[in-house]
């Protein structure tokens, strides 16, 4: 395996060393191939909010299997998922199951460019959509603000399409709109960012992004990968009260399993082939084993006080890590929603990318190795956010916050 890894993250590269290989997970637990435990704080980079293994899903996925493990045809476990997600999701009339976020938020600005009838997206320094071509650009030069490529072999045509506006800068936006708004598709955001730490929307920035594409007719397109059913039950939209045209899903509504998703009104969905022009498939979608685990998860996430329950528990811990860093003497900013949360080594809250790149990510690194040793897992980057699951009961919190005290301590001095 090239690196030794399937996704580059897993690598260790921003925090040194080997990487851990996990043998199994349980509940608010992983376990390398060594035995040693350890309190997870990456979920699998967020759909594990159940804990691993639980019960009931790993019950519903064994059920599943035993019928086969994928058709190609439709099935009725798709249309139960489906229903929920949709009930959840005022904005989602129709969705479309695909097997990634990445396919997910690359069929959705497909789409929007299709019922637009224009090219140009829109998005934001530091947010993270999946490896598509046309999103995978860093900040050109000059006031343009078009992208360039940020990965060798996407064409410079592709990346040319696609501009960038620094996070939480309505001004920039308005300049880029007042500029190319007639050729602008769609704005694409992670509407509470997490792909570059913690970085929380401000005040009137969803909002004011919602008021430029209805000014300019173009779609508003929120990637809830990483949010949905995990900020909240349905996704940050819920809690924000911002309705955006399009949304992608992934991670918790697979509970584990590849599946993601794209939806919206039924005016803009039923564009998407076999109704309209836009082509878009997928062997594996909505097969019955990441249908199970989907459906297993979030009727355990419906249940009544699940996200309060998660929220305060993510509280507690992140006013620990707040309490150790202080003791310590070390500059640390958090901030949560719902059952994710972040923490930055900086001397004020993270607001855009630029901020990010200047938190210490080599205290970062030490902190990382000096949590593991001391049987807490932490996503190997400081550019990353952490999840709870509703399995991390007192001791996993205590024993967190315990580690951090000793770990704050040891990479302070
Ligand atoms: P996938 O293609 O990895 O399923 O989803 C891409 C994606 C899309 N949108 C958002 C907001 C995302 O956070 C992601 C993927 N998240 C990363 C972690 N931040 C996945 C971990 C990895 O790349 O290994």
């Amino acid at each position: 395996m090239v690196g030794g890894v399937n996704s580059p993250v897993r690598a260790f590269r921003a925090v040194g060393g080997e990487p851990v290989f996990i043998e199994r997970a349980e509940g608010a637990n992983v376990f390398d191939v060594d035995g040693n435990r350890y309190v997870d704080m990456v979920g699998t980079w967020g759909p594990a909010i159940v804990g691993h293994a639980h019960p009931a899903v790993v019950e519903a996925v064994k059920k599943a299997a035993e019928n086969g493990l994928s058709f190609g045809a439709c099935c009725a476990a798709e249309a139960d998922l489906a229903e929920i997600i949709v009930e959840a999701l005022p904005s989602v009339e129709r969705l479309r199951f695909v097997n990634s976020g990445t396919e997910a938020t690359m069929s959705a600005i497909r789409l929007a460019r299709a019922a637009v009838g224009r090219t140009k997206i829109v998005k934001f320094l530091g947010c993270y959509h999946g490896h598509v071509d046309a999103l995978l650009v860093a900040a050109g030069s000059g006031a343009a603000t078009f992208g360039v490529p940020d990965s060798a072999g996407v064409p410079p045509s592709f990346a040319e399409a696609t501009l960038l506006a620094p996070y939480n800068d309505l001004t920039a936006v308005e300049k880029i709109m007042k500029e190319h708004g007639m050729d602008v598709a769609a704005i694409l955001v992670e509407p509470v960012a997490g792909n570059m730490g913690f970085v929380r929307p401000v005040g009137g920035f969803l909002d004011g992004l919602r008021k430029l594409c209805d000014r300019h007719g173009s779609l508003l397109i929120f990637d809830e990968v990483m949010t949905g059913f995990r900020a909240a039950w349905g996704g940050y939209q819920n809690t924000c009260g911002v309705r955006p045209d399009l949304t992608c899903l992934g991670k918790v509504i697979g509970g584990g399993m590849p599946v993601a998703a794209y939806g919206g009104p039924r005016s803009i969905m039923e564009k998407v082939s076999p109704l309209g022009p836009v082509y878009q498939a997928g062997t594996l979608s909505g097969n019955p084993i990441g249908m199970a685990a989907g459906i297993a998860t979030l009727r355990i996430c419906r249940e009544n006080g699940f996200y309060t329950k998660l929220y305060a528990n993510i509280r507690r811990l992140v006013d620990g890590l707040d309490g150790a860093a202080r003791q310590a003497g070390i500059a640390l900013q958090t901030d949560a929603e719902g059952g994710m949360f972040g923490m930055a080594l900086f001397n004020r809250p993270v607001r855009n990318f630029d901020d990010a790149k200047a938190c210490d990510h080599g205290l970062y690194a030490r902190f990382f190795r000096a949590m593991l040793d001391r049987g807490v897992w932490l996503p190997p980057s400081g550019y990353e956010v952490m999840f709870v699951s509703s399995a991390h009961d007192k001791a996993a919190i205590d024993q967190v916050i315990d580690a951090a005290r000793e770990a704050f301590r040891s990479v302070a001095s």
